[in-house]
């Protein structure tokens, strides 16, 4: 399952890497490519073992607002 979130705030590289390491840190997710220019980030996970309330949780956690 692939899910395409729009990610406010994002604006450099520690940004980039701040988000993508919440995301790879949980459990399901495969895979995660974040496009600072677009503000969009891309997520490969199992839908048996997360849900997009959660990858939207993760990424809010680290001050961004997910639209
Ligand atoms: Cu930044």
């Amino acid at each position: 399952m692939t899910i395409t979130l729009n990610v406010q705030g994002m604006t450099c590289g520690h940004c980039k890497m701040a988000v993508t390491k919440a995301l790879t840190e949980i459990e399901g997710v495969s895979n995660v490519e974040v496009h600072l220019q677009e503000g969009i980030v891309d997520v490969n996970y199992d839908e048996a073992k997360v849900n997009a309330e959660k990858l939207k949780e993760a990424i809010e956690d680290q001050g961004y607002d997910v639209k």
